[in-house]
């Protein structure tokens, strides 16, 4: 028998309801005991207003709104009991210590959506999507979960299920039955239709790059010599005076990160220490610091100060961002347009002619065009938005693999191969696209994926 399992649902803190839920088999039995009513019997789907009881004393502890599900009917497909009380973060732990008392058990990370998954109630790509539909961090991130959530995923998936089992079928009684080679005619339709699957694998697969933008984001970080404007430009950009600016150079030493979101991208901006050679222990530190997030970053902003001229220290940032994919901003333009000179001057010792902007951190020049800048090289490879979009690491990487193995096959069938060779990769194939619903992802595996949910889900 399943252990019941507990747990709060609702975030830990106060506020005005808290809720805890219960599932498996003791869920009725623990709440009668909580209630002090042994003959309750609730409809389900229904709120019940009910006393909770102190185990020890037998003094009231909340006064609760009460909701049971009964299997296979809720979200685990066990007897689930929720129980809203206030949220008092000491009542609620004194409710679920009374819970843990009665034999019920704490829910590990994700054990909640993990029983929905072996009871049937979702498949593993659904599972995940309510993980990513909480983690959204912008509106268009969430309906793309909810797409998921909602089994477009899957469905999408199937018909290529559908169409392998069927090559699968052919070939494996080819092999049992048949002496000689499969038909010519049949031998050329199962290769169109591989190759078919495979080009609409591949396909989907593609839509990662424009799914993991949505769901991730950019991280984008400010680089420059010290003073040139860096956290003044983290500031604008943010709408809020985050960090803090002086007019001494070498201010910044932590690095500040901070979230916003441009048209539907979320953004992680790093404002970093400037780029010097200094003796300052603690400044060197944040100078290290700024060299390896240079390398992390999706896109690195290089920020010159146009009231003055190119330094030395300018030249060696970029040298050092040669590789990275950058965007130059000319700051402080309300003092001064930067002259043909510094322009020249730029290009003649950047590659790739980047993109070069003149703003103001001070009175907000051309602040939206930098934003517009941020993210159109990266929106421009996005595809259509409106499909649906692959956007997890794990599901892309499944997608890649049933393609290739498909592929392999596909060329082992050109060389006329036995039959037995070309089902290998296409049992592999089917595999893969198995993993992604979970109907045929291993134990281990399922730890691990649940293991990045949270508690109480
Ligand atoms: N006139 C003008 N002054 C600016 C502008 N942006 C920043 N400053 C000034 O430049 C000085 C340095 O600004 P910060 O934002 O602290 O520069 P930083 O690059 O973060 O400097 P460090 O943290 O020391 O590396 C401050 O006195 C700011 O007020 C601008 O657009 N126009
Ligand atoms: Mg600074």
């Amino acid at each position: 028998m399943m252990n019941t399992i507990v747990a709060l649902i609702t975030p830990l803190g106060r506020s005005g309801i808290g809720v805890i839920r219960l599932s498996g088999e003791k869920s009725l039995p623990i709440i009668r005991k909580l209630i002090e009513d042994e003959k309750f019997n609730p409809q389900p789907r229904l709120s019940h207003l009910k006393k909770v009881y102190d185990l020890e004393t037998a003094e009231i502890l909340d006064e609760v709104l009460i909701t049971y599900f009964k299997n296979p009917y809720s979200f685990t497909g066990e007897d689930v009991i929720e129980i809203a009380g206030h949220g008092s973060p000491v009542i609620l732990r004194q409710i679920i210590d009374f819970c843990l008392k009665l034999d019920a058990r704490m829910a590990e990370p994700g054990e909640f959506s993990l029983r929905a998954l072996a009871n049937g109630r979702m498949n593993l790509s659904q599972a995940e999507a309510i993980r990513d539909l909480i983690d959204a961090q912008t509106v268009a991130s969430a309906r793309q979960s909810v797409r998921q959530l909602r089994g477009e995923f899957s469905n999408q998936l199937q018909p290529f299920k559908d169409d392998l089992l069927n090559v699968i079928v052919v070939l494996e009684s080819a092999l049992e039955f048949v002496e000689d080679d499969l038909p010519a005619i049949q031998n050329e339709n199962i290769k169109i239709k591989l190759a078919e699957i495979a080009e609409k694998i591949s396909r989907i697969a593609a839509t990662f790059q424009a799914g993991k933008l949505l769901r991730e984001g950019l991280r984008v970080a400010l680089i420059g010599r010290p003073n040139v404007g860096k956290s003044s430009l983290f500031n604008a950009l943010l709408g809020h005076d985050r960090a803090i600016v002086t007019a001494i150079a070498g201010t910044t030493r932590d690095q500040l990160h901070e979230k916003l979101v441009i048209k539907n991208i979320p953004i992680s901006l790093i404002d970093t220490a400037g780029l010097r050679e200094t003796t300052d222990i603690v400044e060197n530190i944040g100078v290290e610091r700024s060299r390896r997030t240079m390398a992390d970053a999706d896109l690195v902003i290089i920020i010159l100060d146009g009231s003055q001229t190119l330094t030395e220290e300018d030249h060696e940032i970029f040298r050092q961002t040669v590789e990275y994919p950058i965007l130059i901003v000319i700051n402080k333009s309300d003092l001064q347009t930067p002259s043909e000179d510094l322009l020249k001057e730029i290009n003649f010792s950047t590659h790739n002619s980047p993109t070069i902007l003149n703003i103001s951190a001070k009175t907000g020049e051309n602040l939206n065009e930098l934003q517009n800048a941020i993210i159109e090289p990266f929106a421009a490879k996005q595809t259509d938005q409106s499909g649906f979009l692959v956007s997890d690491a794990r599901h892309h990487d499944l997608l890649l693999r049933a393609e290739a193995e498909i592929r392999t096959s596909l060329q082992l069938l050109e060389q006329k191969m036995s039959e037995e060779f070309v089902l290998i990769g296409l049992h592999n194939a089917l595999r893969y696209l198995g993993q992604i619903t979970g109907e045929t992802t291993t134990e281990d595996m399922l730890t691990r994926i649940f293991s990045t949910f949270c508690i109480g889900k």
